[in-house]
């Protein structure tokens, strides 16, 4: 497995905000903190991939938003805020080695955060970034193959994936606040702490995930649950409304 990463932007700082209030991002912080993100991700047998680093791009650190990598085809998205479309170029460039790619084009607009895979269910958020016909050209991108695509409506959140991210093969952890969690029926759920609004996005990769030390309480009970869980600390670029999945694009 690869992850395709990229080094946080100096301009990180005037990044794109919609339900954070901006606070002032220590930017060698942010630095120490995603390095030891990509340590962590390398740790469980993953190999980094950086896309060409974008100084004058602020969010491009958060590559998920520019992909949806599926098994046969990568889905190239347009991002829902405009400063963010000229990242996806160069994430494209390191996917096109690995998969054939399609592209999302106007008026669609999409955020790869909004994008939940489980099994062959794709579920797409409608958020401020993504737009019914994202969706609909979805379904239209990805007819020759076998994927269930399902809209789920987010509010009070960013993207699908801040308020649910799969963490077991038919387990999700859900924030049912932003969601109605009835969209996932059929799939088990626990809920994030009430105290941790943001504490529901997890990235997961084999049986291990990759979790903010910054949510205690909702850790524990994942841990009570027996899952195995690797810690790092990324509450500098949770400041930028990033957090654990935004920063890579898993190609398997
Ligand atoms: C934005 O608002 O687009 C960035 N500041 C944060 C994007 C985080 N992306 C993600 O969670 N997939």
């Amino acid at each position: 497995m690869i992850a395709i990463t990229r080094d946080v932007s100096p301009a990180i700082t005037s990044c794109e905000l919609t339900h954070l209030a901006r606070h002032s991002i220590d930017l060698d912080r942010a630095i120490q903190q995603h390095a030891a993100y990509e340590n962590a991700v390398r740790s469980l047998g993953v190999e980094i991939r950086r896309a060409s680093p974008a100084p004058e791009l602020p969010d491009s650190v958060f590559v998920e938003d520019t992909a949806i990598v599926l098994d046969e085809v990568a889905i190239i998205t347009r991002p829902g805020a405009e400063s963010r479309r000229p990242e996806a170029a160069a994430v494209a460039e390191v996917l096109a080695e690995f998969r054939p790619l399609l592209h999302l084009v106007s008026p669609a607009t999409l955020d790869g955060g909004d994008v939940l895979r489980v099994g062959r269910t794709l579920y797409v958020g409608r958020s401020s970034r993504t737009n019914h016909e994202a969706i609909a050209a979805l379904r239209q991108l990805l007819k020759p193959f076998d994927y269930r695509i399902v809209p789920v409506q987010v509010s009070g959140c960013l993207h699908l994936k801040s308020a649910a991210t799969q963490i077991g093969e038919r387990l999700l952890l859900v924030n049912p606040h932003w969601l109605a969690a009835s969209d996932f029926a059929g799939i088990e759920r626990i809920e994030i702490d009430e105290s941790e609004p943001h504490a529901a996005n997890a990235l997961r990769i084999g049986d291990t995930l990759i979790y903010p030390a910054h949510f205690p309480r909702t850790l524990e009970q994942l841990d009570y649950r027996g899952l195995q869980i690797a810690t790092v600390e990324c509450d500098e670029l949770a400041k930028a409304e990033g957090a654990v999945t935004c920063c890579c694009v898993l190609v398997d």
